[in-house]
């Protein structure tokens, strides 16, 4: 209303004191000086670069905290329709630079610790990533926040503030991922407020009983309750006072420790049930693509869901409007499967708290939630054993039940009889145990069911959720193609080339990376020499950036005048590194088996790995052990080093993903056909000038189809073929000696000893040799095929370079502000609200 009254005091002085903050040079040393003296309490002599980046961290963090308050309280007085993300997991990496940029400070800031004696470079350097996530699900979440803030959307994140992030990653001299904690809130951390007096009681275990009043309600005591505190990290947009919020929930005992318990002398006792609530919140669970069945991680899920929706309904609660209006003020986006409980969750409120009935208490639930499938491997899809819910969350899984109850009547009646159908669509899987089917229970619930690309949003259509489609209608089922924040994935990671960019199209930064498709008026530039070469001297840095950057931390010099080949990812069969590192061991060989002479025509190559694999996926951690072996005997090969290079880069995250990606010549995707849901490393890479090597999968086929056919190197089976060779394997197998003769060649050599004891690869080398699920040796020629044209192309370096900068002319379309905008437009139904300045 503009009318409100100060709280106390005197007006003037209030707003005396609230003069914002300045943002020149001068200020900015001011107020980083203030927080060495006050709030970090240390002192100018003997100031380090930690300390300085915690100062400028403080620094900029007063100018977010001001834009996020103008922020919230415009979205209070408007009282706009909100989304909410709810993620498990989110990736963000580092945040200073990010936030610099955004709000278009880097300059002045870097001026400013300059004239204190600090390089901004090194400050930048002494962050910690923020890795709470595992891959692709939680970067992509990460995104969505900065692409929300950036397009003035209204909407939080809400996730869980894990005390542990993804696990370090070593590997010991023989090999061997080694997995230590990653205590990312040693130091402090100044991107999140605590907000104590935001909390919430959580409840499980305990007793349901239904009143049996004639109505649906009943009643859940007893068990263990746990506190839920919010702690908050501002998200700015770029270029824009807009700031939201993510929200991550932090688990505490409800009262300390047990007193009663401590004075009777049972110490143990006493702290066990307080340490049982902390345990909640205490690590990110280190598995992607599985479902394990964990009490603990069941807990975090409904941990986190019951929190993030009391919060959710007191907000909606202080605008005053009848409870059936919830759909129309908020908007619930489920990041796949793990935030399903919300629906049972809702319901509960809804029937006990609320008192509504079902049939009206199903209708909010259905206009309020909105599901994202990002997977369709069998594996990985959640199910959680019914007595294990029934323990942990009894009235739950009433509702499940009822819910599934209700569901198959309505089934019945449109295919009277199917007792198949039926069987198929129960939310309950038979077996022993039963199981509940998440994806099932997400889908039923939700007003819109989405996947990530095209062609995985087709599978999803066509297999896993077939028979949902036939009940509910196709028109539920959508897609949203991922997409990548520009702002950190071309503007901070490759700042000479975003400059570049800028300088080449007379366009502001703070207009093209926020509307990506202007990147297409560099096409015609393609064909003037001299941005040619400023283009092919930016790549030719990045590559001498990565270049320091592994001879700094793991002590090798690399040829920076070869071509750079990367495959970053989680370690998993379906993303198939084995390929890769197969092929890597076939050029290897063929190289040993040339001349000098006829060797010194071979194009030069390092090859890059990178990824983490779940500390008990064997098969995967074999795969890195066979990769670091790989490059420990080629590495040292005095005859072929000069040509072919391996590094594997240990302890992969968002920040060293964004040293190796600007410095990639090509990237490799090679998934078996409709494995990979999408990817988004894919688009970075071919944002970045990279070529794309890869199968036709995921996104990889929108890319093509947005850079041309002509500018990516594709090989492989397709998807629709997958299935019957699978099924050849199984029942007219042929052996791998006729099949591929090159890859078992490379086989033996691995077996004979070639890379150190081959009995240690054995396991591995089976998963090819008898069921190849993934289709290794299906594959292996055309890969080895496109790899060769991958070194013809390469030698016209003009026509090269063309390619690279006609790749990143047509990449528009990947920038997650054109998919945040789809999710707000086709599903949410939220609108944009500018923060005034
Ligand atoms: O999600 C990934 C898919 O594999 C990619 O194809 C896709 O691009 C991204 C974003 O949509 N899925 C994951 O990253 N999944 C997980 O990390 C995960 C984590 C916990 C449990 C199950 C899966």
């Amino acid at each position: 209303t503009g009318k409100e009254k100060w709280p106390r005091g005197d007006e003037k002085i209030w707003k005396a004191g609230m003069r914002g903050v300045d943002t020149d040079v001068a200020s900015i040393t001011k107020s980083f000086v203030n927080h060495v003296q006050t709030s970090l309490a240390r002192q100018a002599h003997n100031l380090d670069d930690l300390g300085a980046y915690q100062a400028a961290a403080l620094s900029v963090r007063d100018n977010l905290i001001l834009n996020w308050d103008d922020t919230q309280l415009t979205y209070t007085r408007k009282a706009p329709k909100r989304a909410y993300y709810l993620s498990l997991e989110f990736l963000m990496g580092r945040t200073l630079d990010n936030a610099l940029l955004n709000l278009g400070l880097k300059d002045q800031y870097k001026d400013g610790v300059k004239e204190l004696g600090f390089s901004i470079e090194d400050l930048l350097d002494k962050e910690r990533d923020a890795a709470l996530g595992n891959g692709g699900l939680g970067r992509l979440a990460a995104c969505y926040l900065d692409s929300s803030a950036s397009q003035e959307l209204p909407v939080w994140g809400y996730g869980l503030r894990y005390k542990y992030g993804i696990f370090q990653q070593l590997i010991s001299p023989e090999g061997n991922q080694l997995e230590a904690p990653d205590p990312w809130l040693d130091n402090q951390n100044p991107w999140e407020l605590p907000r104590l007096d935001v909390a919430y009681e959580v409840r499980f275990y305990g007793q349901a009983e239904r009143l049996n009043d004639g109505t649906p309600r009943a009643s859940w005591t007893g068990g263990q309750e746990v506190l839920a505190v919010a702690y908050d990290v501002m998200i700015p947009g770029c270029y824009t006072k807009t700031t939201n919020n993510l929200r991550l929930w932090e688990s505490k005992p409800k009262r300390g420790f047990d007193l009663n318990s401590f004075n009777a002398g049972n110490y143990e006792g006493a702290i066990e049930s307080s340490n049982s609530a902390a345990a909640i919140t205490s690590v990110l669970y280190p598995n992607d693509h599985t479902s394990f069945g964990k009490e603990l991680r069941l807990k975090q899920q409904y941990f986190w869901t019951a929190a993030s929706l009391a919060d959710i309904l007191r907000r909606f609660k202080n605008l005053g409007k009848s409870i059936t209006e919830i759909p129309d003020y908020i908007a619930i986006q489920l990041n796949d499967t793990h935030p399903t409980l919300a629906i049972p969750e809702l319901m509960r409120i809804l029937i006990d708290d609320e008192d509504l009935d079902w049939n009206k208490a199903w209708e909010i639930v259905n206009n309020t939630f909105f599901y994202t499938n990002h997977t369709v491997l069998p594996e990985a899809l959640e199910k959680w054993p019914v007595p294990l819910m029934e323990h942990v969350l009894p009235r739950h899984m009433q509702i499940i039940y009822d819910i599934n109850l209700f569901f198959l009547q309505a089934v019945e009646k449109k295919f009277p009889g199917d007792r198949d159908r039926l069987s198929r669509m129960s939310l309950i899987e038979e077996g022993f145990p039963k199981q509940v089917r998440m994806a099932y229970l997400a889908c039923i619930g939700s007003k819109k069911v989405n996947g990530v690309a095209e062609l995985h949003s087709d599978l999803v259509r066509t297999t896993i959720l077939k028979d949902f489609v036939e009940f509910e209608g196709i028109s539920k089922f959508g897609n949203v193609t991922n997409g990548i924040t520009p702002r950190r994935w071309l503007d901070q990671c490759n700042p000479e080339l975003s400059d570049l960019i800028s300088k080449t199209l007379k366009v502001e930064k703070s207009v093209w990376l926020k509307s990506l498709d202007k990147l297409e008026g560099l096409l015609p530039f393609a064909e003037d020499a001299r941005f040619r070469r400023e283009w092919a001297a930016i790549k030719q840095r990045n590559k001498e950036r990565l270049a320091h950057y592994v001879q700094t931390t793991l002590g090798f010099t690399i040829n920076t005048h070869a071509m750079f080949d990367v495959q970053i990812k989680r370690l998993h069969e379906y993303k198939r590194q084995t390929l890769n590192i197969l092929g890597v061991i076939h050029r290897y060989l063929t190289l040993k088996a040339m001349t000098p002479e006829a060797r010194q025509k071979v194009n030069h190559r390092v090859v890059f790995f990178a990824g983490k694999a779940a500390p008990a996926y064997y098969i995967a951690k074999l795969t890195i052990r066979l990769i670091v072996n790989v490059a420990r005997i080629i590495n040292a090969d005095p005859d072929t080093k000069e040509y072919l290079t391996v590094y594997f880069i240990p302890d992969y995250s968002v920040s060293v993903a964004e040293v190796l990606i600007p410095a990639s010549d090509i990237s490799q995707h090679i998934s078996t056909a409709g494995t990979e849901a999408s990817g988004t490393s894919n688009m970075k890479f071919c944002l970045n000038g990279g070529l794309l090597v890869g199968t036709v999968d995921g996104a990889n086929i929108e890319i093509a189809e947005s850079v041309g056919e002509s500018n990516v190197f594709f090989f492989g089976h397709l998807t629709p073929d997958v299935e019957d060779i699978r099924y050849q394997h199984m029942y007219h197998p042929i052996p791998i000696e006729e099949k591929c003769p090159a890859l078992a060649n490379v086989l033996n050599k691995i077996s004979g000893g070639m890379f150190g004891d081959g009995g240690v690869y054995e396991p591995l080398l089976k998963t090819i040799r008898q069921v190849d699920y993934y289709l290794i040796a299906d594959d292996f020629d055309s890969y080895i095929a496109a790899l060769a044209m991958v070194d013809e192309a390469y030698l016209d370096k003009t026509e090269w370079i063309k390619k690279s900068i006609k790749t990143v002319a047509k990449m528009g379309k990947f920038s997650s502000d054109r998919a945040i905008l789809e999710y707000a437009e086709s599903y949410w139904n939220v609108e944009a609200i500018s923060v005034a300045k």
